[in-house]
């Protein structure tokens, strides 16, 4: 027990190394809420293996866990939280227009024209998004234990395309309030951002990082005092490497209790100061990142064909526990997770075809969004092939599970046409070497040749080869969500964006500030929203993907996705065209006033 009690201390001191007075570290460990937290092996310190690293199992520090499994990390000269300062009212002119309406004014007004009979209701929540690896940098910073992506980004061969990592990123960590400052300048009503998991627990479990509750509870107050409301993720793909380690993450069943304890942290200290929640950030995407890479994690005896599932099992019971957890804990903002995907349109009219459209659904969104809006179960056809290996949901864990989503949220990003496979689906079900197995529906982003063969609209960035400029099928897809899942708050459209092609090769900043195809995605995709409104679709709010360009995982700095430009060497941001675009899609058809906040009160 004296051992033990050692080892906490050490590890109380590395995680707070950044704090001038060590002496304090012992009160900066608040206790942990829940009894099932005992002072095992997971506190302070933690017992893995990793083949790449030894082969036996020893107890490690939070310093080893650095050391051995991601090693040096870049930091930024600026490491001292930054005040915010004015932003320039030079900076908040609006670009010229792209469009004009029939009697062009010549002014710099966007959007000129206005279709009256088109209006987002009254309390209509939008703005910006970000997530916490993708933009933070501060990778070691007061306390933070390492993610899977630390490793993923600076270990595993061939992961990156151009060996970039998020050690520095936009260095938000540090500069969040100009960064909330200079979205509360253009009027944008809600800033989207995720926590780091591994700050507030540097090993995932066990103990808890003061440090870490108090920096996001200043980026909380901080939105509050610009007149900007907070949104929460909680997990945006960033696994403290802990838990991987220790049991295979999202693969094991411990990870439900690990983010229960975890959720209930945060719900606990900033509790109702935040009026909406996102429990996960697009478990479809991060759940067919299983099985991690080969020889850097630990590894498990799930076969690789069935590891997302179990991944996505366990995250549909994270998920709903956190639900109820939150309720019970008094929350009263809404709590919903992130799902994601596009419109699937039949690529011909087949029966086939219809078919593989069923399927692409079951395989997708149905996987998260039937259990938690339908009947806690997963749809048919993904229920026949996980039920050969996954164990059944119980009735008592089908009715934790339905209605846990007071929001449908939705990363809708892009549309894609799909098909049967040449084989035809049956055969494709029956042959695991298929590569279109298990789902079984195939994938265009053209037309069939016999209706042109073109793109269903213009391509992003190379690096995003998913992503075409879909919006005239927003429309169907809110109707296709309405209808389906039936969501009784909404939906959300809680990411979308564009990576405009090439922008990276710009290399004069006025070329990279004016990005006529990611504007007119943005117009589009506003007007598609209205367009479903007015159908009476109920769209309750909605998010753009980026708030400035950051981190894009393995395609690090190449590929932009930004609202704001960001100089990565000077940690300048600046304004982007399609930001005044998005904006002005309020100006024009809010109920609510766009209100710019210049400077804190
Ligand atoms: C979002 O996911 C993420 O939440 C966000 O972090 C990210 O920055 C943003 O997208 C922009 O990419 O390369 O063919 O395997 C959007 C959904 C799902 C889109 C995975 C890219 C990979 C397709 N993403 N998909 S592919």
């Amino acid at each position: 027990m004296k051992m033990l009690f050692l080892i906490l201390m050490q590890a109380a001191l590395a995680v707070s190394q950044n704090s001038s007075s060590n002496a304090s570290a012992p009160s900066s460990i608040i206790p942990t809420p829940t009894a099932s937290i005992s002072l095992n092996g997971s506190s302070g310190t933690t017992t893995v293996s990793n083949p790449t690293a030894f082969s036996s199992s020893i107890v490690i520090t939070w310093n080893d866990l650095w050391d051995l499994f991601v090693g040096p990390v870049s930091m930024a000269t600026m490491n001292t939280t930054m005040a915010a300062t004015p932003i320039p009212t030079s900076e908040l002119i609006p670009p010229p227009g792209l469009y004009y309406s029939s009697f062009p004014t010549g002014q710099q007004i966007p959007m000129a024209s206005k279709n009256s009979s088109w209006s987002f209701p009254k309390g209509f929540w939008w703005g910006v998004a970000s997530a916490a690896y993708q933009a933070e940098g501060a990778a070691k910073a007061e306390g933070r234990g390492p993610s899977i992506w630390d490793v993923l980004l600076h270990r595993v061969t061939g992961y990156t395309v151009a060996n970039q990592t998020g050690d520095i990123a936009d260095n938000h960590y540090y500069m969040y309030k100009q960064d909330i400052a200079r979205i509360a300048a253009l009027g944008v009503k809600t800033y989207s951002f995720s926590i780091s998991w591994s700050r507030i627990f540097p090993f995932g479990n066990g103990q808890i990082n003061q440090e870490a509750l108090e920096h996001y509870d200043d980026v909380i107050n901080t939105c509050i005092e610009y007149g900007v409301e907070p949104s929460v993720t909680l997990f945006h793909w960033d696994l403290p490497l802990n838990l991987q380690n220790l049991y295979g993450g999202w693969l094991s069943s411990e990870i439900v209790d690990d983010f229960l304890n975890y959720a209930k942290v945060v719900f606990s200290y900033y509790g109702n100061k935040v009026p909406r929640w996102f429990t996960v950030n697009e478990p479809i995407v991060f759940c067919d990142d299983y099985p991690l890479p080969d020889n850097y994690f630990t590894n498990t005896s799930i076969p690789k064909y069935q590891q997302p599932y179990w991944c996505g099992h366990h995250v549909l019971l994270a998920h709903s526990g956190a639900y109820h957890l939150a309720r019970s804990l008094g929350i009263n903002g809404t709590i919903s997770f992130k799902n994601n995907g596009g419109y699937k349109i039949p690529l011909t009219n087949s029966s086939a075809d219809a078919r593989a459209v069923q399927r692409a659904w079951d395989f997708n969104e149905g996987w998260f969004a039937n259990p938690t809006f339908i009947n806690g179960d997963y749809p048919t056809n993904l229920k026949d092939f996980v039920s050969d290996f996954l164990p059944d949901f119980t009735d008592a864990e089908k009715q934790m599970i339905n209605g846990t989503a007071d929001v449908f949220a939705h990363d809708a990003y892009t549309s894609q046409f799909y098909f049967a496979p040449d084989a035809g689906i049956d055969s494709c079900v029956q042959n695991k070497s298929n590569p279109l197995w298990p789902s079984c529906a195939n994938t265009s982003y053209t037309y069939s040749s016999s209706d042109g063969g073109w793109n269903v609209g213009p391509a992003a960035d190379p690096l995003s080869p998913w992503l075409h400029k879909a919006t005239d099928w927003v429309p169907a897809f809110l109707h296709y969500i309405a209808d389906t899942w039936k969501p009784a708050g909404g939906i959300a459209v809680t990411e979308f964006g564009f990576a405009e092609p090439f922008e990276v090769q710009k290399t004069i900043k006025a070329d990279i500030l004016f990005d006529p195809i990611r504007s007119s995605y943005y117009k589009d995709y506003m007007e598609a929203i209205l367009i479903a409104i007015s159908e009476g679709v109920n769209v309750v709010g909605c998010l753009a993907w980026s708030i400035f360009d950051n981190l894009e995982w393995s395609d690090g700095y190449q590929d932009k996705f930004g609202l704001q430009y960001v100089n990565f060497t000077t940690q300048e941001r600046a304004y982007k065209a399609s930001f005044f675009e998005y904006v002005n899609a309020f100006v024009t058809y809010g109920q609510d006033e766009v209100v710019p906040h210049y400077v804190p009160s």
